[in-house]
């Protein structure tokens, strides 16, 4: 591949062109895509929402937040994160008929492009970190990078191991259900945190394929057994975080589609982050079902500082 960058442009619209008008943190300007260890995209995909909408938005409310509320620098860490990591924007996928009744043929595109994409990454030593859009978009970058078999840690409310969900065996509800179902992801590499909504049947699957859950009370009555157990679990491992943002407790989440009260507090978050061992390796990550309502950035915000508390670990 001569310049993939030439390659890309054809795909993604440059972040200056997107409805955030700026890169993540707007602190690109100064480090080159063939430099980067990180490199952001957002895929603001939207087309099997069933509840509450808004999630196209959810780059847009990370972008912005990012580059005009936050500041690079991270107090707890003391640290800049202009100073830990080499962060490239690509900006936004461009969606082909990004509305409904198209499923089939954008699926059909995401899945010949973001694999390829998350391949060429990780070859060239770059992680993903893909911003969302629906939960659906994990199915296409975990599947690039499944060949690692990375420990996939997903923090949600919710298990997303539907076979099916409204005649749709591909969406937001199934996309962990299709990684083990085609062999991307093994049950016992997987660790669902968060979780407090789910039907019975994606229990059994959970239980069946050997998942571990750690449920929010588990961490509210023991966080320490909690962390010990992430650490240990992730030791010299190459781990996958896939982060819907419902994880957190409904108060914290004002705009995603299906919030969930009994969650998880922001200190919490901190500290399960902070357990994944040094030693560990991440291979990529997503943060998705952000969204933005009627100006109101809170959820951006709380994305974007998770976010910056994650790029200082050693495992990145
Ligand atoms: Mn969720």
């Amino acid at each position: 591949m001569t310049n993939i960058l030439d390659l890309l442009d054809s795909f993604f619209i440059t972040p200056e062109r997107t409805k955030a008008g700026c890169s993540f943190g707007d602190i690109d300007a100064k480090t080159t895509f063939n430099e980067a260890n990180i490199v952001f995209f957002g895929i603001p995909l939207e087309l099997t929402t069933t509840f509450g909408k808004g999630t196209s938005r959810g780059p847009e409310a990370i972008r912005s937040t990012s580059a005009r509320q936050i500041e690079t620098y991270v107090y707890d860490e003391k640290k800049d994160i202009r100073d830990v990591a080499k962060i490239f924007d690509l900006g936004d996928i461009k969606i082909p008929h990004n509305d409904e009744g198209k499923v089939d043929s954008v699926f059909a595109f995401l899945d010949e492009k973001i694999p390829a994409l998350v391949r060429e990454l990780e070859r060239t030593k770059k992680k993903p970190f893909m911003l969302g859009g629906e939960h659906t978009i994990t199915y296409f970058c975990f599947k690039g990078l499944s060949e690692s078999q990375p420990l996939l840690i997903h923090f949600d409310a919710h298990r997303d191991l539907k076979p099916e969900y409204e005649g749709l065996k591909l969406c937001h509800t199934t996309p962990f259900y299709r990684l083990i179902n085609e062999g991307y992801i093994k049950g016992k590499n997987m660790v669902q945190i968060g979780i407090r909504q789910t039907d019975k049947e994606e229990n059994n699957i959970a239980e069946k394929n050997g998942i571990v859950t750690i449920d929010p009370w588990e961490i509210k009555n023991n966080i320490d057994n909690v962390t010990k157990y992430i650490s240990k679990v992730t030791s010299n491992r190459n781990v996958y975080i896939s982060f819907d943002i419902d994880v957190y407790d409904l108060p914290y989440v004002p705009c995603t589609g299906t919030p969930e009260p009994f969650g998880l507090d922001p200190f919490e978050i901190l500290k399960i982050i902070k357990s994944i061992n040094d030693s560990a390796n991440l291979v990529g990550m997503d943060l998705v079902e952000v969204s933005l309502k009627n100006g109101d950035y809170r959820e951006g915000a709380l994305a974007t500082q998770t976010l910056l508390r994650i790029i200082p670990r050693k495992y990145v």
